[in-house]
Parts: C-alpha cells; sequence; structure tokens
C-alpha cells in the first residue's frame, strides 16, 4: 500500500512539474529562456519551438478571436513602426502568418553564428530579447 501510495503522489509531482508554468511575474530571474520553449530538450531552440511558442502567444493575444492581432492586442510587443513594417497591407493588424514573418525575422537576426538554432548568450543579446518578446 505504501509504494502504491508513493508511486501516486509521485505521478500528480510529475504532472504538476510538466504542466504548471510559472505566471511571468512570478518566474525567477534567472529561468532559462530555452528550457521554456525547448520542446525537443537539445538545449537550443530551433525555428520550429520558436514558431510554436509565438503562434500559441498570437492564439492568446487575439481575445476576439478574429484571427488577427491589432495594436491594443499585441500590447507594446511591437512598436507603431515594427507593426506598420510588418503589416503590408496596412489595415493595422497583423495576422498569424505577418506575425510570424516578424518572428522568422528576429530569428534570424538572433542567429549570429548561423546554426539554425539559438543557444542561451544568443537569446540573451539583444535581438534574442525582441524575439522573446514575440513568445511569452
Ligand atoms: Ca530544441
Ligand atoms: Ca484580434
Ligand atoms: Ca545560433
Amino acid at each position: 500500500m505504501m509504494s502504491l501510495r508513493r508511486s501516486m503522489l509521485l505521478t500528480v509531482a510529475v504532472a504538476a512539474l510538466t504542466v504548471g508554468h510559472w505566471p511571468a511575474s512570478a518566474a525567477p530571474k534567472a529561468a532559462n529562456p530555452v528550457a521554456q520553449f525547448d520542446t525537443d530538450n537539445d538545449g537550443t531552440l530551433d525555428l520550429m519551438e520558436v514558431k510554436k511558442a509565438a503562434s500559441a502567444l498570437f492564439t492568446k493575444l487575439d481575445r476576439d478571436h478574429e484571427g488577427t492581432v491589432d495594436k491594443r492586442e499585441l500590447a507594446g510587443r511591437l512598436s507603431a513602426k515594427e507593426l506598420a513594417t510588418a503589416d503590408p497591407d496596412h489595415d493595422g493588424t497583423l495576422t498569424m502568418d505577418e506575425y510570424l514573418a516578424v518572428v522568422e525575422q528576429r530569428f534570424n537576426a538572433a542567429n549570429t553564428d548561423s546554426d539554425n538554432t539559438l543557444d542561451a548568450k544568443e537569446l540573451h543579446s539583444k535581438a534574442g530579447q525582441a524575439l522573446l518578446r514575440l513568445l511569452k
């Protein structure tokens, strides 16, 4: 009985660890942004992992569920100028594709050694931080 109880407790603990996401404000300062989005656990972020995180955020930001995000929904993640550049049809909103195009640009800007992945050092750079703003 004891060991069953223990293994159940362990299962619950593991589930809590897997499901539990720190709210941004409660996250420890040293939180590694790589680990947060590194779904294949190889220690770096590739474009697929970055786009997955960005799509999830886009869906969350699109509060009225119309498939686009406007200035208000972006809540300062892009400046007015950045939004205008990313918005080729100038309707003041970004579709998911337009949003992901900005994400890809920032990914490439941060990937200074052109190895197709971002490591912790690249994410801590100015370009890396600009990318992270579009992921969380
Ligand atoms: Ca990875
Ligand atoms: Ca919207
Ligand atoms: Ca790199």
